[in-house]
């Protein structure tokens, strides 16, 4: 579900695009070899995009509030995720404070380090989202 995967883009901790499919019950594209840096990456942009309704580069609360009103439930908790999102307290979430905290869970997440999250390694990253989630 892309919409799904735009709620983990506005989140700088709580969930990642795989995350997101695997909790909706989907594979992640890439499976079942897992999913690579470069599609996540790929995901969180097109997701953005998306968002970012003015097509101005950069999400503004009211932008991420409506794309999370498009997600409907689960995005309860969108304003404080794109507060985590907007690091520098603007504003303003861009593309690469976007893409910060989704891209790290993948990095930490990637034990290996081959740039691919397995579905094991996703399974960790289930485990960590949730926790984050529940744990506020
Ligand atoms: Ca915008
Ligand atoms: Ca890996």
């Amino acid at each position: 579900m892309k919409n799904a995967i735009l709620l983990a883009a506005l989140t700088a901790a709580a969930a990642t695009p795989l995350a997101a499919q695997v909790a909706k019950g989907r594979p992640a594209p890439a499976a079942p070899t897992g999913i690579t840096r470069q599609a996540a990456q790929a995901q969180i942009t097109a997701a953005f995009r998306r968002a970012d309704a003015n097509g101005d580069g950069a999400l503004t609360r009211a932008e991420a509030d409506a794309a999370a009103r498009r997600i409907g439930p689960g995005a309860r908790d969108a304003g404080a995720m794109f507060d985590r999102a907007d690091a520098d307290g603007n504003g303003r979430a861009t593309l690469a404070e976007t893409m910060a905290g989704p891209m790290t869970l993948f990095d930490r997440a990637d034990r290996n380090r081959d740039g691919r999250l397995e579905p094991a390694e996703q399974r960790a990253v289930m485990d960590a989202a949730r926790k984050m989630r529940t744990g506020g």
